[in-house]
């Protein structure tokens, strides 16, 4: 807003001498044109949406495109490892023979994942699903099948929430004023409103046929993307369906807070776990290897740090977006859905003390992370350092009972003014994270976050 404020103050004082009433018009101008930025409130995604999506804690990403014959990274790679004009043409080659979206959605749902998002398009332009806007599609090339339809009747059928992804810069489409990233001097006049309007008339082609439950835009940092034309869109997406969820890259601003520039729903803190946040709903996303999209050999997270960075997420409070790229041939890895099926494996023994939980009162460290439901909290113990697990105490709650999840009752000490002592047994249960529940007098949502370092 800071570029159209100077004219509006220059035009009031020009006209308007006496100072006060200059000053008041341009307070109250000003107040008209943050307004004027600013979405209605009345549209916005409800709280009751958003709880649902808070509660489902763990979901699939997938970067998926012509790309994966290359195994380089999606669109970052046009024009840096692979020359433009190859990567354009790879969608005639695109035939993902072996996908099976029946396949993809089962490793989500036996990884413990309750909903999945797709790269409909990403920066590079081309479109997953048969679009009658843009030629740059999946139609076009060798597999001729609806992915983004296909996946999304999987999803349906396995109970699980599916979202798409879709990007707001293209660096493919003519109308978009930047075609490669890298070299400033092949910028073009480009035609944003004829681009924005194609983009408006792709979203209604995904909203209208797919219902998608979410969706995660991204590629807002460029110059040609504007908060008017953010607040434009969100008006638009809630117009054809007020209740699906958008996160907070289609308006410009930080992607790690809802700003007053901010244009959507949650935060989208990238590749790292966010912080604790009680107030504001919030979802990492973190690949499973490195790369967003399939990488041969790419080295694969081990099951300590996937599990770890699930419960560190829930304990902050927020969502984990977990990240998988499938193979050229439209299979996903075997070591991939391996450590997803392991991922499930701990969530059908631990999976209530993530889904539907909140985070805190603790704030995770390197020992462990805390969630909390009704008046149980679940503490999340990554390691022994002796024989008590020591942590700071609540006032005016009392712990009734510790147990292992699952297991044997612990004993421990409350008093009041010291920690709280937990004694452990020798062994953990698991090797991975063990969780003890604390079951309280009070509910534990009462309790307030604590900024316990270790
Ligand atoms: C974005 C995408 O660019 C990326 O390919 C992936 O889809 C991820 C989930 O989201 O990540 C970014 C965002 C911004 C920059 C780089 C990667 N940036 O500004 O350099």
């Amino acid at each position: 807003m800071s570029f159209a404020l100077p004219k509006i103050r220059g035009y009031f004082l020009g006209v308007l001498r006496p100072l006060e009433v200059g000053f008041s018009i341009i307070f109250f101008s000003f107040i008209s044109f943050t307004q004027a930025q600013k979405l209605d409130p009345a549209i916005k995604t409800s709280q009751a949406v958003m709880d649902g999506f808070m509660n489902k804690r763990f979901g699939m990403f997938i970067h998926f495109g012509p790309i994966s014959l290359r195994g380089t990274e999606i669109s970052w790679s046009r024009n840096k490892d692979v020359a433009a004009e190859e990567y354009d043409n790879l969608y005639k080659e695109f035939n993902p023979v072996l996908f099976n979206a029946d396949a993809w959605a089962e490793t989500a749902k036996e990884a413990g994942m309750k909903y999945l998002t797709i790269t409909a398009k990403h920066h590079d332009g081309f479109c997953l699903w048969p679009s009658s806007v843009s030629g740059y599609n999946i139609m076009n090339s060798p597999f001729k099948r609806d992915i983004v339809g296909e996946l999304g009747q999987a999803c349906r059928r396995q109970g699980i929430a599916f979202c798409i992804y879709f990007t707001v810069l293209d660096w493919h489409d003519p109308d978009y004023p930047i075609h490669n990233p890298y070299d400033s001097t092949q910028n073009v006049q480009g035609d944003m409103k004829r681009f924005v309007a194609t983009m408006k008339n792709e979203l209604k082609e995904i909203i209208t046929r797919y219902k998608p439950y979410m969706l995660w835009f991204d590629g807002n940092w460029e110059k040609p993307w504007t908060t008017e034309y953010a607040i434009d869109v969100y008006q638009y997406i809630k117009s054809l369906d007020k209740d699906v969820i958008i996160n907070n890259r289609l308006g410009k601003g930080d992607q790690n807070s809802l700003s007053m520039e901010s244009v959507g729903d949650y935060l989208t803190p990238e590749q790292r776990i966010g912080t604790l946040n009680m107030k504001d709903p919030w979802e990492s996303c973190i690949t499973i290897c490195n790369q967003w999209a399939w990488k041969p050999n790419d080295s694969l997270k081990s099951l300590r740090e996937c599990i770890q960075t699930l419960v560190k997420t829930a304990a902050g409070n927020g969502n984990l977006l977990f990240n998988v790229g499938p193979m050229m041939d439209g299979r996903m890895e075997a070591r991939q859905v391996a450590r997803l099926k392991e991922m499930g494996n701990w969530l059908s023994n631990y999976g209530n003390s993530i889904y539907g939980t909140k985070g805190g009162p603790y704030t995770p460290n390197q020992i462990y992370a805390s969630t909390r439901k009704g008046n149980l909290i679940y503490l999340h113990v990554f390691q022994k350092t002796g024989a008590v697990l020591e942590l700071p105490s609540f006032a005016g709650i009392k712990i009734t009972k510790a147990y292992f999840m699952n297991g044997k009752e612990l004993s421990f000490t409350q008093d009041s003014g010291k920690d709280i002592r937990i004694n452990l047994p020798v062994v953990l249960p698991d090797m991975v994270s063990s969780v003890i529940v604390l079951e309280l007098d009070k509910s534990a949502e009462l309790i307030p976050v604590m900024n316990n370092q270790n």
